[in-house]
């Protein structure tokens, strides 16, 4: 038969993973007990998989050593090129369920039944480090999702912030070069604190608003499950009859949005690399399946009109206030992956991936994209049938002339590979659809061909402002502090003080802020292309506090414990804790566990020194007289007390741990309380929900 089927590809695949698992007509003898035989690529049995064939026991290896040689030559070609930006990633597998028909606002298939699931991969990453970074860099997240409709594959390319740092796509490469490890010396990678990033920035005013982004907690996140997705660009729903309608993708999650505090940031990195991958897969592997809902932000031509800002660029949102976001699905991730390469590091995703009912704008940063993915993904996959790995490919049937090529692991049976030809229905292969086939929204489009910019792309600063002064203040004060932290990393005082004088624009006691901490006299303002809109209204929904959680659901309580903590009160408070969906973990100053007062043994889950207070969303010290007075000689002890309070995390203890919170320089606040009996437990667990005790950050914090 002609073309491609669906079929015949699965088979394809099974007959592979048949071969893998070595059914295939076995002839040699297995190893025993059912366990496969280890063989060669060939299938050959191996005998010694343990020395290489020599001449004498002291002689040199043999050349003849095929399976020495198959072995090492695989080997040397384990890696594949990472990616050139989200290098660093976790994926996993889910499902997307609408909650309604929107057949009336779009005719993609998977809008268009209440309660229809449709099979997801969501890959989160990091942007700017390598594949081997730490997970809390400060950095954007990549929030990429391929859902497989049944009418092909649509992916939303997305990030865990709603605007981009440019505009149009020819400075993409400009900006990654800048933000990665810059070229003479090879560091530092994984940060945007240093000289060539900041340099960049402050040359490009259209990334002020996203420099703001940045500099909030929305970089450093508690972990995926706590954040916010988004599409980034204006896109299209596309109904039966043709009619466009614009549209702005949200993920919002379920467990409300959470960031860690910079100095947690920076310990972490130490204490746990993979915190983020290793929550995401704790979750799922424990059956508490993160979720988020798909917010549709819908609007028409009259709005695309009045609105202040362009609607095709890039560097701006639509204020949830302005248009309400729609939620119309939800997105569960249910399923870790099987095998970390062949899914998480090979999938692929395309922003031009889109079905009959979804369609591009003319945002130029999109436009970009869609010439572009193609391209990393023959570089990194190395053959243009990547669409054949499983994770890649559909899950409805697809038939094409397509064909050849590096690693085709599926081809076709048949004579016709090409259209039109004359073989007939049966055997001259698929043919096209024209009334469901994909047909590109009738847009009217027609200009000068000029290299130039929208005019009201030229508005740098009024978003960026908006941003600032709808935060709290607790967050206006982190936005300030990484503002500082991140300019006195950069070495050349001119770069530091063009930054500043861009932010003179968006707000001067933001200016002032950071140029008191820099130690440096404020500049004057950068001259704007664009008058600055002063009084666009607050927007609470930009705030990550403003919309964190009612509970300690899906969070993380630390307990150090010691032998002879209190049996009753342990119960209490891990009970509570579960009664609120969180989970506890044990740390003593051993593993293999401690004596609690029912003299039982318990075992730990980290030792003190390898579980410190950066790990936990909150923190209980339940300890004996004696463990207290030993624990307060151990630093990492202390330090575990002494950060949980510096982060303005919630704290209880014992009576018995005071001489640990003295030692750690602990005086109690409306954020710590004692626990007297197991009956203080619930209240306490109750309070955590609130997350942080953000009144205490101020008294903790002078610089
Ligand atoms: Fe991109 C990967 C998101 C602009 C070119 N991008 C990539 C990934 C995400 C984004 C989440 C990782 C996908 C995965 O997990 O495999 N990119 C964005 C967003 C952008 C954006 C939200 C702005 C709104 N990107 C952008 C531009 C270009 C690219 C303007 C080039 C013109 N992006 C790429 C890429 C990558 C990529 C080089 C690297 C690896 C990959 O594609 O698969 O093609």
């Amino acid at each position: 038969m002609a073309g491609s089927n669906s079929d015949t590809f699965q088979s394809a695949r099974m007959a592979d993973a048949e071969i893998r698992r070595g059914t295939g007509g076995e002839t040699h003898q297995t190893a025993g007990h059912g366990v496969p035989s280890l063989t060669t690529q060939q299938g050959v049995p191996v005998a010694d998989d343990q020395n290489s064939l020599k001449s004498g026991p002291r002689g040199p290896t043999l050349l003849e050593d095929f399976h020495f040689r198959e072995k090492i030559f695989h080997f040397d070609h384990e890696r594949i090129p990472e990616r050139v930006v989200h290098a660093r990633g976790f994926g996993a597998h889910g499902f997307f369920e609408s909650y309604e028909s929107l057949a009336h606002i779009t005719k993609a298939d998977i809008f268009q039944r209440a309660g229809e699931q449709t099979p997801a991969f969501v890959r989160f990453s990091t942007v700017a480090g390598n594949k081997g970074s730490s997970d809390l860099a400060r950095d954007v997240r990549g929030f990429a999702v391929k859902l497989y409709t049944k009418q092909g594959n649509w992916d939303i390319v997305g990030n865990n912030i709603p605007v981009f740092f440019i505009q149009d796509a020819i400075k993409f490469p400009d900006l990654v070069h800048a933000v990665k490890q810059e070229p003479d010396r090879g560091f530092p990678q994984a940060q945007t604190a240093h000289d060539n990033f900041w340099d960049f920035i402050s040359l490009m005013p259209e990334s002020i608003n996203m420099a703001l982004w940045i500099m909030s907690d929305r970089t450093i996140p508690r972990s995926f499950r706590f954040m916010e997705g988004f599409g980034v660009h204006t896109f299209r729903l596309i109904n039966a009859e043709g009619k466009s309608t614009f549209v702005k993708f949200h993920w919002k999650p379920k467990l409300g949005m959470q960031s860690v505090v910079w100095n947690e940031a920076v310990k972490l990195n130490g204490a746990d690399p993979d915190y983020h991958r290793r929550d995401l897969w704790d979750a799922i592997q424990s059956g508490d399946f993160p979720e988020w809902e798909l917010g549709l932000q819908l609007f028409d031509d009259k709005f695309a009109d009045e609105f202040e800002f362009d609607i095709l660029d890039a560097t701006k949102i639509i204020p949830e206030e302005r248009v309400p976001v729609r939620r119309v699905g939800r997105l569960v991730l249910n399923r870790t992956v099987d095998n970390f390469f062949a899914e998480t590091e090979q999938v692929a995703f395309h922003t031009a991936n889109i079905v009959p009912g979804i369609d591009f704008t003319n945002d130029p940063l999109l436009q970009g994209r869609n010439f572009s993915y193609l391209d990393t993904q023959l570089k990194r996959l190395g053959s243009p049938n990547f669409t054949h790995l499983p994770v890649n490919a559909p899950k409805c049937p697809f038939h094409h002339f397509q064909q050849d090529g590096h690693m085709a692991l599926y081809n076709p049976k048949g004579r016709a590979n090409y259209e039109p030809n004359s073989w007939g229905n049966n055997s001259g292969g698929p043919r096209e659809v024209p009334d469901v086939g994909f047909r590109s929204f009738a847009a009217e489009d027609s200009g000068v061909k000029r290299r130039v910019r929208a005019e009201l792309f030229a508005d740098h600063y009024s978003q960026a402002r908006q941003f600032y002064l709808s935060q709290t203040e607790i967050e206006q004060t982190h936005i300030k502090n990484a503002f500082v932290f991140e300019l006195s990393k950069v070495e050349t005082p001119a770069i530091r003080a063009r930054v500043v004088s861009h932010l003179v624009n968006v707000d001067n006691v933001l200016a002032q802020g950071v140029a008191n901490g820099l130690g440096i006299e404020l500049p004057p303002a950068t001259e704007p292309a664009r008058k600055v809109i002063n009084d666009l209204p607050s927007s609470p929904a930009l705030s990550i506090v403003k919309n964190g959680p009612s509970s300690f659901k899906g969070r993380k309580l630390g307990i150090l414990v010691s032998d002879g903590a209190d049996a009753s009160l342990l119960s209490a408070l891990e009970h509570a804790v579960i009664g609120q969906g969180g989970m506890i973990e044990l740390v003593a100053p051993t593993v293999g566990g401690f004596k609690a007062s029912d003299g039982q043994v318990r075992p730990a889950k980290q030792k003190v020194n390898g579980g410190p207070s950066v790990l936990y969303d909150a923190v209980a010290l339940v300890l004996s007289d004696r463990g207290a007075q030993l624990l307060s000689q151990e630093a990492t002890a202390r330090d575990f007390v002494a950060d949980a309070f510096a982060h303005a995390k919630f704290i209880a203890a014992t009576a018995a741990a005071k001489p640990l919170l003295d030692k750690a320089g602990v005086t109690f606040d409306a954020g710590c309380r004692v626990l007297q009996s197991p009956a203080d437990a619930q209240g306490f667990v109750k309070q955590c929900g609130e997350l942080r005790y953000w009144a205490r950050e101020p008294k903790v914090q002078v610089v």
